[in-house]
């Protein structure tokens, strides 16, 4: 039979004037593949593409096939489980997915989702008995971004495991109920043996794989890990595609050839609200945007019962009508069942007999794809044998597949179906509630017939789970393929294996005083080239990351002495090559160099952040980039770092509303310390001085890498560059830590006053010359504190005050913030780069001695001065507020203070910053 030159044109290519040319030109070419094989063939199609494109053919871009399944019936691998069993297994894993959320929905309403595991269950399923490798001695496992609202898929498998008991089930979604709960979606901060990687804020799973199987080629090349055999599977809802998260970034994955990666996108052409693409083709949508990226494309559209009716169509009119209807109707089909789609979707009579040796129910049960274990089995095993490419496998399934009653198959309601409702005879004798339980019953029944279940209908109100003896056929099969594949999936390894703490050496050289003027951020590019990463214990596992930002940072000397990675290494001169700052890429480059994608940075922070879990080496990420693009631009991936236990250092530099100097007001961070302290497990530190830097940046890798206190870090740099002085003493060492040390005190000859003064960051160098001022020109005393981090300030009064209120009895614990400040003498001012919210948090513990400024409102171009005068942080400023406060007690005249005002050239009617 020749290919019919119709199915190939699909509205694509001119009218075929000479079909008998035509089929001349298909035979020659069948007899090519036949003879020579299909390299064979592709080398002359391109070639004749080629020449006719030369001529000024318009050519198809050929991004997207037919509305078929890639793999032909005769290409497919022989399935090598036991469909039967597995099928059983399956319907088992389905209904307890289902009676979870019914249960947990039943009396209370904590919600849950059952229509998307329905549709996903044969993906799950068909990998759990044949693919997800799962941890051994010498195998990581394979990481799996489990689709975050079909957790209960997950879930209901790892009750026949063995894994999740009933009482576990049974709190889904009450995690604080005895015996313990189940958290809604993949958490591993609620769930750390189990869950790997949050998922279900839509598009980080698909980011995060993508950086994920980046980073294990990352540490196969530097021999950290042994990662060639790892897979990464991520699976995504056509819907999460829309995220641009999501997408963003699968050229990447293209590039650096990740066959390692898998992606499995469940198309069942809905999302939450109605269609993905009512009016076009989510599948072939997104095969066009793959394969134009690279990637291995799979389509797994149609049900074996569909292959017989494609070989049979001759004239091409069935694909053709496959690919003109719209994803909107192909919904309506699931919908309205056999009778419809005889006489809406086969609408010709050459269609029409194409079927009629069908029944209605037979028509009705033409299944997508995804439902096909033998379909979605071929093409999970071209994925893991394809060479060079990631691939993605699109596959078509019916949301809410198998949920019968209202709001079941297909239905835009689906997805939020947490209640099922069959029918049932009216009568009016029963109660609302009664009749609730008979609707649930009636839909259990068609549920439980469908697939087999052995409840009878008495023991369908209660919903009961089910869990086949040990001995029993599907249960030996279930748990012997899992051993086969080497354990049970998802597992996340809890243990941690301590490094040997760093040398001092590799920190305290940044103790003493700068002989030049230097800025925090080249500080810390120092501490990492001359300290950190030469580090004997720690240095090799330090994985700098930036995203296409280095040269702000003064990070070229790290480039050239530590190479940034790349697969390829490098295949050019780069144009500085020999100097000290040269762009050296090598494919043992230990820097990450993410270009402009701070999502893609944060990705590879997490994956890096992880690695301690995932392969048990503890690589230390220090993702450095602008601050202002930093938790504002990225905070859900930093929020889902946390959730995944994810350790390091976010550093962000060009810290400060006033401090990057003529940038503005989209530059300008004055905020990203109040989103730092969102994140339980973030410690957020505004350090003013290089040895401070180290100290903390020391602790925080005996904290996090030897200790294993589960924590990452946030640390503000600025560009400004100053004095540094040296690092007063050991004992400031506890305090740097806890977030507040006195650094300076002034007494002037004849003091009457006494004032604290409490800055951050740079502007412990405005508060400093306040000192000064305060000192020489209204003989005020003072001492000046650094305040390195307000949050940990906070957190420990939090702990403190709560210890108190709820032990009343118990001798009182004391606040660190008040055991430090309480006993001084004067109000308390404070001043920093960021809004005056972040410094009055420690108020309430302060006795209302404290008042705070700080940069509140848009930043704009301008010099420092005019900034930190305008934001009215700067020493001007500090100095009168400590004034007024002096005055508010009465120690001093208010008419002390207007002068002040008027001697230190502060203009009092110039507008509030936060309101222009
Ligand atoms: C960032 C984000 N936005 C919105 C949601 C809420 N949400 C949860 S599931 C869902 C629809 C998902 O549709 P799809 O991706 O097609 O998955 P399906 O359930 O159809 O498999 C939405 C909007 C979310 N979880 N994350
Ligand atoms: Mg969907």
């Amino acid at each position: 039979m020749h290919a019919n030159p119709d199915v190939l044109a699909k509205g694509r290519l001119p009218v075929d004037t000479d079909p008998i040319e035509t089929a001349e030109w298909l035979d020659s070419l069948e007899a090519l593949i036949k003879h020579q094989g299909p390299d064979r063939a592709q080398f002359l199609l391109e070639t004749l593409i080629a020449v006719a494109g030369k001529a000024g053919a318009k050519l198809p871009s050929g991004v997207t096939t037919g509305y078929v399944n890639t793999i032909q019936p005769e290409d497919q691998p022989r399935f090598p489980g036991n469909r039967e069993i597995e099928r059983k297994i399956k319907s088992i894993v389905r209904w307890n997915a289902m009676a979870m959320v019914l249960k947990a929905n039943k009396n209370t309403n904590v919600g849950g989702h059952i229509s998307t595991f329905a549709s996903a269950a044969t993906l799950y399923e068909v990998a759990q008995n044949h693919f997800f490798k799962g941890r051994t001695a010498d195998h990581p496992g394979d990481v799996v971004f489990f689709q975050g609202h079909a957790s209960p898929g997950p879930y209901a498998r790892a009750f026949l495991e063995g894994r999740l008991n009933e009482t576990q089930l049974t709190n889904f979604r009450q995690e604080l109920q005895p015996g313990g709960g189940l958290s809604s979606y993949p958490h591993p901060w609620l769930m750390p043996e189990f869950w790997q990687y949050p998922t279900v804020s839509m598009g980080l799973g698909p980011i995060m794989s993508i950086y994920h199987a980046r980073y294990n080629r990352y540490l196969r090349d530097r021999g950290l890990a042994k990662t060639d055999d790892v897979r990464v599977w991520a699976y995504l809802g056509d819907g999460e595609c829309d995220e641009p998260e999501s997408l963003g970034c699968i050229t990447l994955a293209a590039r650096e050839k990740l066959d390692n990666l898998t992606w499995v996108i469940n198309c069942n052409l809905q999302r939450l609200d109605g269609p993905v693409r009512g009016n076009g083709k989510i599948i072939q949508e997104l095969e066009g945007l793959f394969r134009g990226a690279g990637w291995n494309v799979i389509k797994v559209v149609w049900g074996s019962g569909w292959d017989e009716l494609i070989k049979a169509d001759y004239t091409g009119a069935l694909q053709r009508r496959m690919m003109e209807v719209v994803d909107g109707e192909y919904q309506e089909y699931v919908v309205k069942g056999g009778g419809w789609i005889r006489e809406h979707f086969f609408n010709s009579p050459e269609l029409k007999s194409m079927v009629e040796h069908l029944s209605d129910d037979q028509i009705a049960n033409l299944r997508r794809g995804g439902h096909d274990p033998i379909k979605v089995y071929a093409a999970y095993k071209a994925a893991v044998d394809c060479k060079g490419q990631p691939t993605v496998i699109l596959v078509k399934t019916v949301k809410g597949y198998g949920i019968p009653g209202d709001g079941g198959e297909g239905k835009n309601t689906t997805h939020q179906l947490k209640m099922l409702a069959g029918p049932i005879e009216a009568d009016p004798n029963l109660s609302d509630e009664q009749k609730k339980s008979k609707r649930l019953v009636a839909a259990l029944r068609v549920f439980r017939d469908r697939f087999e279940l052995p409840f009878t209908d008495d023991q369908l109100a209660d919903v009961p789970f089910y869990k086949p003896a040990a001995d029993s056929p599907e249960m030996k099969y279930l748990m012997e393929r899992r051993q086969a594949l080497g354990g049970f999936n998802p597992t996340r390894r809890k243990e941690f294996t301590p490094c040997p703490p760093p040398d001092r050496k590799s920190f305290e050289f940044l103790y003493p005083a700068t002989i030049k003027p230097r800025s925090t951020t080249l500080a810390w590019v120092d501490l990492m080239a001359k300290g950190v990463m030469r580090d004997k214990s720690i240095g090799k596992l330090v994985v700098p990351i930036v995203p296409d930002e280095g040269q702000t940072f003064g990070m070229p000397p790290m480039y050239a002495a530590f190479g940034i990675y790349s697969s390829k290494g490098q295949l050019y001169r780069p144009v500085d090559s020999g100097t000290s700052t040269a762009y050296l890429e090598s494919t043992t480059g230990q820097i990450l160099q993410e270009g402009i994608n701070e999502a893609g940075s944060m990705a590879s922070f997490i994956a890096a952040g992880t690695a301690y879990s995932t392969h048990g080496v503890n690589t230390i990420p220090f993702y450095i980039y602008y601050s202002m693009f930093g938790f504002q631009r990225i905070g859900d991936l930093a929020w889902a770092a946390a959730d995944a236990r994810c350790r390091g250092f976010l550093m962000g530099a060009t810290a400060g509303r006033t401090t990057i100097n003529g940038e503005g007001l989209q530059h300008e961070d004055g905020h990203s310390h109040l989103v730092a302290m969102t994140i339980p497990s973030c410690r957020a530190y505004d350090p003013a001085f290089a040895y401070e830097l180290a100290v903390i940046i020391e602790h925080g890798i005996n904290s996090m890498f030897v200790q294993n206190v589960e924590e990452f870090y946030y640390l503000t740099v600025y560009n400004e560059a100053y004095d540094m002085p040296a690092m007063p003493g050991e004992e400031c060492r506890d305090g740097i830590i806890r977030g507040l040390y006195p650094y300076r005190t002034v007494t002037p000859p004849n003091a009457k006053h006494t004032v604290q003064l409490l800055g951050s960051g740079v502007i412990l160098n405005d508060v400093l010359r306040a000192q000064n001022i305060l000192a020489e020109k209204y003989g005020v005393a003072s001492t000046v504190y650094s305040a390195t981090s307000y949050q940990q300030l906070k957190r420990d009064a939090l702990d403190c005050e709560r210890h108190n209120r709820l032990h009343p009895t118990a001798e009182k614990k004391t606040a660190y913030v008040r055991k430090i400040l309480a006993d001084t003498k004067g109000p308390i001012i404070a001043s920093s780069d960021y809004m005056r919210t972040l410094a009055e948090q420690i108020g309430p513990y302060l006795d209302g001695r404290l008042t705070a400024l700080g940069t509140d409102g848009f930043g704009r171009s301008e010099t420092r001065k005019n900034l930190r005068r305008f934001f009215e942080v700067d020493a001007e400023h500090v100095a009168v507020a400590a004034l007024f406060a002096l005055a508010e007690r009465k120690e001093i005249d208010r008419g002390v203070v207007k002068q002040a005002i008027a001697d230190l050239g502060i203009n009092p009617d110039a507008p509030a910053p936060w309101t222009v």
